[in-house]
This record gives C-alpha cells, structure tokens and sequence, in this order.
C-alpha cells in the first residue's frame, strides 16, 4: 500500500521526488510511542532514490534560484497558508507518529511550522536587501545568491518544526532541497510535500528521501552534486558527516546536543525557578535545549527543592492526545532502553535518585517516569551526557564562581536558564557563560530572527534571521570601480 490512514488522513508512505511519489522495493515498519500500534510500511530508501533525488533538486535548481525572492515567497507564502490549513491533520499526525504533545503541536508547533515557512519568505522579500558601501569611490555590492541543491538532514523529537526552520530558508535564498527526516518520524514530512506541490512549488525544488541514516543520510552527505548540509542531531552522527562532506568540502551547519545547565541564584524568584526547572521536562525530556543540570545555590537548596518537588508532583504521565497530560511516552524502544540504561548505571554507582528513576508500571510502554538525580558524583555519566530524557541532576553550588565553572565545565553549549531577582547580577553570570542561547527567568523563548546554534561539542554555526541566509546563500561581493566606463 502507498498510504496510511493516520488520525483521518492519508499520508503517503514513499518518497517525493522530482515531485512524484516513488516506492522502494524494501521498507520498514513505523509504529506509534503512544501505543506501539502498527502505523505503517514506509518506503526504505537507498543509494538509488538518495541520487536520484539529488539529480532532481540540481535539475529544478536553475529556474528555482531564477524565479528571484519575489515570485518564490509568493509560493512559500501559499505554502504557509496551506499549513495553516491544516494544523489539526498535521498536529494528529505527528503526536501518533512522535508521541509528542497533541495540544503542543495544536497551539504552539505547527503554527510555527507554517511561520518557519512565511518569516523566512518574507526575510528573503523585505530584509535581505543587496547592501551597496564605498570604498575610495568604488561600490561594494553585497548579494546572497541562490546555492544550489541543499541537504537537511533532521531528527525525530521536533519532526516538521525542525525540517521547516530548514526548508523555510534554503528554499527563500532560492536553494532546492532534499530532505531526509528521521526513520522514526517520516510522516508529517511527507504529508508536507504533498501541500508543496498544492502550493505550486515546482517538481524537483522540494523531495523527500525516507529511510536510515547510514543507507540514505551517507550518501546524500558525501554526494558530490550537493551545496549545503543542514543537521540536527547527535555529536557522533555529525562528526560522521562531518566526514562525508569533506571531500567535496561541503559547508555544514550542525546543531547538536546539550546538557545545558539550569543556574538558581540566592537572588532567584523561588517559585518561577521551580516552573522552569519542571519545564524542563518537556517533551518527555527529549529537547536538544533542556536545561538538565539544575546548578542551586547552596542556601536555598532545600526550599528550591521543596518546590519543585511539588510543582513535579502535579505533572500527569499519559496519553499525548489528553489534553490533561503534560508528560508523554519515548519515541522508541531502542531511546526508552538507552535512557533506562543511563538511570540504571547511575543506580548501580550509588547516585541519589529522588524522584522517579524507572518505567512507569502503570502505563507500561514507553512512559518513564520524570525522574531526579541529587548530587551527582561531579565528572559522572549522568551529569556529563545527554540523556535526552525526562532526567535532571540537581546540584548545589556555594559561589558564583563555582556556579559558572559548573555551568561552564561540560563539552556542550547549547543553551543556559539563568534565574536571578537581580539584573546585575544576572548580566554578571551571562557575560561568563558559554552558550549558544541563554535564558534570564524565562525559558524558550525563541525568535525567528535572533541566531541560533551552539557552541563547544553542540553545534557548528549560527542559524535564524540573516544568519540562515549567510549559510544557505552564497555571499557575494561585487566591489565596481568609478574608472573605465565608455558610456
Ligand atoms: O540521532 P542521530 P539518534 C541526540 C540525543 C539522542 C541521540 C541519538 O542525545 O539520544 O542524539 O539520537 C540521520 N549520515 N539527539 O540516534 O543518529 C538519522 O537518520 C547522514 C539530539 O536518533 O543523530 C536522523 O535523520 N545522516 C538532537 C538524524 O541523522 C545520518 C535530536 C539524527 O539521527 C547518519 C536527536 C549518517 N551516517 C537526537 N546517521 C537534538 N539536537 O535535538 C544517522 N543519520
């Protein structure tokens, strides 16, 4: 069968390319977190479909980054209000397909899909303007030329969030793309290529290649025809492309992990602190920015504790579809076991497990309990890897000197919460901490304009307003003299 029916929509299992639906003869079994209900056979691409996907994005490129900003954001633009019309399919589809929140993805995740789509159309239209400036009477004209063809490979926690804030620029700076989601996610990506096509986006600007990292993601990195790599995902993976791309020396945009620290300072709001801490818990745990070390000061410790143990206490484990819930299942057995795994050995060490630390017995499946790690062994694996899991350590600290060589003193830096009643002080601890995102008593917050990326181990470049254009484009300088003109 070509489709599935998921939610009361049909979503079309194999590949998009050159803007037709192409089957491979192999495929594999997609299930739901919620459940493990049986969701589908979906297409299992190769060597084959990756190149010839590539083959159609270099085809469709000439006329695409000809079409200028204008006449592409008019179809991005209708390609926006398609998502739009369709956030309550595309919200269905990826809770049964991810596990992830029904009523986060109603309100919050697909409306931004479709502004991931309109803001960067809109950028390409209005902002990026060809920026002119003399030098001894001669111009430099400064331009952000389409690239070429566009790999975007992404992961599976922020399926078609994290494709679009991808798709949305590489096909504004005139780029065409293929994509290749996550093998544990396939479906809302593939139901959007459906809405590219309904929006007039020419075949070939946009294809989609289902399938594995190693069998489809390796040879879209190394192919010699491509412009661009966009990733997000894990530090081992991206150093693997980072191999692949080398001999062709294609530029790469990486946004990795994390194990970002969560600082509470004596000065802090005690009771917002608690909210962002639980926050922390969102999606289940599976959130590249999650602050997971929570880093307190040492004097408010057990009244910070005491809230937060109540606050967590009144989290809901469930089913993503139930607007009560607030904590949904893993993606997938092998992430449930690797999580388990983690919590385990830092069982077995003798690490002070408060709160939760194994599946919950009552829902079964791949529901794990929100769980709290007190005073880890400093240097131990709990507190230095990414679990990616609904896990925080907690730790206390004594000055601010120790908070930021503890905030500081891990191979991440994706992301910081800083949480403080005083902005001095909290400007103090900004200016030393190594991030690439850092939060002043708020969480998440995140505009399309401003940069974002990591630094250290957790990512490669910058992504967001301009930035994502200087990746996607090349830049261009064009320096005119005031001499040798005949006319
Ligand atoms: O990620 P992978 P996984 C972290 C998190 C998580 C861990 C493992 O710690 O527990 O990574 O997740 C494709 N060439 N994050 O194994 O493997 C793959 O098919 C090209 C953090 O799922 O990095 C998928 O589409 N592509 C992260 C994508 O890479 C390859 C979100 C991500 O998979 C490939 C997800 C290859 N050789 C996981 N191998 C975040 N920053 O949000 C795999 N892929």
């Amino acid at each position: 069968m070509s489709f599935i029916e998921v939610a009361g929509a049909k979503v079309d299992t194999r590949h998009f390319i050159g803007g037709q639906r192409i089957a491979s003869s192999q495929t594999y079994t997609n299930t739901s977190p919620i459940d493990g209900s049986f969701l589908g056979e979906i297409s299992r691409g190769s060597a084959v479909e990756a190149n010839e996907a590539v083959a159609a994005a270099k085809r469709a490129f000439p006329a695409w980054s000809a079409l200028g900003p204008v006449k592409r954001g008019e179809l991005l633009l209708r390609l926006a209000e398609l998502v739009e019309e369709n956030i309550e399919t595309l919200a269905q589809i990826e809770t049964m397909d991810n596990g992830s929140l029904l009523r986060s993805h109603r309100r919050g995740v697909m409306p931004r899909v479709a502004l991931n789509i309109r803001f960067f159309a809109e950028w390409a239209m209005n902002e990026l303007k060809h920026e002119a400036f003399e030098t001894r009477g001669h111009t430099n004209n400064i331009s952000w030329d389409p690239s070429g063809v566009a790999v975007l490979i992404t992961p599976w926690n922020a399926p078609l969030m994290l494709a679009t804030w991808k798709i949305g620029p590489a096909l504004a700076a005139g780029d065409t793309v293929v994509l290749k989601p996550a093998e544990w996610t396939p479906l809302t990506a593939s139901f959007f290529a459906d809405l590219t096509k309904q929006a007039g986006i020419p075949d070939g600007v946009f294809n989609v290649v289902l399938g594995f990292g190693r069998e489809v993601g390796a040879v879209l990195t190394s192919h010699p025809d491509i412009s661009r790599i966009s990733f997000t995902g894990s530090v081992p993976t991206a150093k693997v492309i980072a191999h692949a791309a080398a001999d062709n020396l294609t530029p790469c945009s990486f946004e990795l992990g994390g194990k970002s620290p969560l600082l509470v300072f004596e000065d802090a709001d005690l009771e917002l602190a608690a909210e962002l801490a639980v926050e922390q818990y969102d999606n289940a745990g599976q959130v590249c920015l999650s602050g997971t070390r929570i880093l307190v000061h040492e004097n408010i410790a057990d009244a910070f504790a005491e809230k937060f143990r109540e606050r967590a206490s009144k989290l809901k484990q469930g089913d993503p579809r139930d607007p009560e819930t607030d904590i949904g299942p893993q993606i997938h057995q092998v992430h449930f076991d690797r999580i388990k795994g983690f919590v385990d050995r830092a069982k077995a060490e003798g690490q002070d497990i408060v709160m939760g630390g194994q599946p919950n017995a009552e829902l079964g499946g791949l529901f794990f309990e929100p769980t709290l790690v007190k005073n880890p062994t400093p240097g131990s694996e709990i507190v230095t890897a990414e679990v990616f899991g609904p896990v925080l350590c907690m730790q206390t600290f004594k000055t601010d000197a120790e908070a930021l060589e503890m905030a500081n003193g891990t191979e991440f830096g994706l992301a910081a919460v800083v949480v403080s009643g005083n902005r001095d002080h909290a400007k103090r601890i900004t200016d030393e901490l190594v991030a690439g995102t850092i939060w002043v008593n708020c969480f998440f917050v995140r505009d399309l304009r401003a940069p974002f990326g990591g630094s250290k181990k957790s990512g490669v470049g910058r992504e967001g307003g301009n930035w994502s254009f200087d990746f996607y484009a090349d830049v261009k300088n064009t320096v005119v003299s005031p001499n040798g003109w005949k006319e």
